[in-house]
């Protein structure tokens, strides 16, 4: 039997790039029979026409759900499609394609055949490739994984923020639900929640291009991960034996 394997794209407000995305997405998983590949859009909170446009693209392409709910935030959008799926691969990746498809396959071996519970895209190891990416962008992510290194010497992993990352069923089923952060430190908050659980991790140099086109408000978004950052660096982090 093929790995199952759900690919999670959140979208908030992306009429436009969704039916380029879906194209290009399709295109690549045909050449890849190897899985048996599902697309979930993960929407939530769109007021443009995504909802619509999502709904008549599912009437074409095979394999393709939606799910919807009416609360912004993209950790809220990607812990209800991989909490709700059963498939054994569930990852997410942005509806920009920032990351090239190329590392999809290595993204899901990791799992699928390795044996690794988290695995993640990174821009910042030896042949990692990033594009078009601005100075400020650069030394914001920059900055903040150094300040992950700072609070939480050696994590496991270089990049929390790239938006290409799979989990295992494991990592969905008991790791997923412990994450509290609904918005974009969801990623760091469960990446730190694995290491504290000694889930091991595997980091894959990406092939990275900045879309300029963002859904990030920088100033905001840093304080609420700084945030984050040091409640679970002063508050601690359940791990799924001390929850239950
Ligand atoms: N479901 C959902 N997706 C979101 C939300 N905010 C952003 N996204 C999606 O998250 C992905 C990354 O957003 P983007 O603006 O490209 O972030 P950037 O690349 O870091 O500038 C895109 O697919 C967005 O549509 C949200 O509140 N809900
Ligand atoms: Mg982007």
């Amino acid at each position: 039997m093929p790995t199952t394997v759900d690919i999670v794209i959140p979208v908030l407000n992306e009429e436009v790039a969704l039916p380029v995305c879906l194209e290009k997405l399709y295109a690549f998983i045909a050449q890849h029979p190897d899985r048996n590949w599902r697309v979930v859009v993960a929407d939530n909170g769109s007021t443009d026409r995504t909802t619509a446009i999502a709904n008549e693209l599912a009437s074409q392409y095979q394999d393709l759900s939606i799910s919807r709910l009416e609360l912004r935030g993209r950790g809220r959008a990607l812990k209800q499609a991989w909490t709700m799926s059963d498939a054994d691969v569930r990852l997410y990746m942005d509806v920009d394609l920032s990351t090239d498809l190329k590392a999809l396959p290595s993204l899901v071996g990791a799992i699928a055949d390795e044996g690794y519970e988290i695995a993640i895209g990174s821009r910042l190891m030896a042949g990692s490739e990033v594009v078009n990416r601005t100075l400020k962008r650069e030394i914001t992510s920059r900055g903040y994984n150094a300040l992950i290194h700072v609070l939480f010497p050696c994590p496991g992993f270089r990049d929390a923020q790239c938006g290409f990352k799979a989990v295992s069923k494991r990592t969905a089923e008991q790791l997923v639900p412990l994450a509290r952060d609904n918005a974009w430190f969801f990623d760091t908050e469960l990446l730190l929640l694995a290491r504290k659980a000694r889930y091991a991790i595997k980091e894959i140099p990406v092939h990275w291009e900045d879309d300029p086109d963002t859904r990030v408000k920088i100033v905001s978004t840093a304080w609420e991960d700084i945030k984050g950052l040091l409640r679970l660096r002063f508050k601690g982090r359940p791990t799924p034996s001390s929850a239950t």
